[in-house]
């Protein structure tokens, strides 16, 4: 397979396509030969990425996956050489605030779930059925280090990428007997728009996550997601866990105040 064919007859659908790792793997998409239909609630970026790409196999459609409407309306909304789509890209997703649980907004709270969560399985209980009749497909779920690894202020962020990992296993038990293969992608840090809106636009704060550290990009985690699409067809990845070198575990932390 060239670089140029790898994803020639696929037809995926990427959610949060308008920023960080979805746009870069609608990217990979486009250019290994694939029909992609990209999506976020941005259009100007999508627009953008339309123009810039220039390819009939480019498809953007506006989608809020925390609007039950906005999802149910987008299938039946495709053209017939969109339709069957056999990669799902689950990657729309936010953190939102840092703080400790008794502290924390339960607005932010209440939004992590509707997307992470939510979104993510409304959008899957509606792709699922036709991979399932064709007998073909592919489900990528971002998940994170933060759905196994405890850290403070990842409260309820780390709780939904829990739920989006331990999903992406129960799928697989229930697609047993198909050929419908689903990953759960478990980045650590990556230097996107992600800080950004976890400290709500705070630049400075956003950009000390990342000072000194060569962080991953969002087109490394689209490689690495782009090499589990193109393993062969009998291989299935449950979980993949990446970080950057320059992060790693810390020790158990100790309350020693008596
Ligand atoms: P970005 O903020 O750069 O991108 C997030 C994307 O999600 C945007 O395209 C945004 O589009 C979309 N999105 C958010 N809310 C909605 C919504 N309600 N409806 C539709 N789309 C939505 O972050 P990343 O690329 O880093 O994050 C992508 C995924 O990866 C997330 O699930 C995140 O939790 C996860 N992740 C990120 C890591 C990191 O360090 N960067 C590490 C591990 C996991 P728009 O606003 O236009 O709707
Ligand atoms: C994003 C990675 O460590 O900020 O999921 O939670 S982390």
């Amino acid at each position: 397979m060239t670089e140029q064919t790898w994803a020639r007859g696929r037809i995926a659908l990427v959610t949060g396509a308008t920023s960080g790792f979805g746009e870069a793997m609608a990217r990979r998409l486009v250019a290994g030969g694939a029909k992609v239909i990209a999506t976020g609630r941005r259009v100007d970026r999508l627009q953008a990425l339309a123009d810039e790409l220039r390819t009939p196999d480019l498809l953007t459609r506006e989608l809020d996956v925390r609007s039950p409407d906005s999802i149910d309306a987008l299938l039946p909304g495709l053209p017939a050489g969109f339709q069957a789509i056999d990669v799902l890209y689950n990657n729309a997703g936010l953190a939102l605030g840092l703080g400790k649980a008794h502290e924390a907004s339960l607005d932010d709270w209440t939004t992590m779930i509707d997307t992470n969560v939510t979104g993510l399985v409304r959008i899957t209980r509606a792709v699922l059925p036709g991979m399932v009749e064709r007998n073909c497909g592919d489900v990528i779920n971002l998940s994170s280090v933060a759905a196994s690894y405890p850290y403070p202020g990842g409260n309820v962020y780390g709780a939904t990428k829990a739920f989006v990992r331990q999903f992406s296993l129960n799928l697989r038990a229930d697609l047993l007997g198909t050929k419908v293969r689903v990953t759960s992608i478990e980045p650590g840090m990556a230097d996107t728009e992600f800080s950004l809106v976890r400290f709500a636009g705070d630049r400075e704060r956003a950009d000390n996550v990342y000072k000194g550290v060569h962080a991953m990009s969002a087109d490394d985690v689209a490689l690495v997601c782009e090499s589990v699409l193109r393993l062969p067809a009998h291989i299935n990845v449950n979980t993949l866990e990446l970080m950057p070198v320059q992060q790693a575990f810390s020790p158990f932390a100790v309350d020693r105040g008596g």
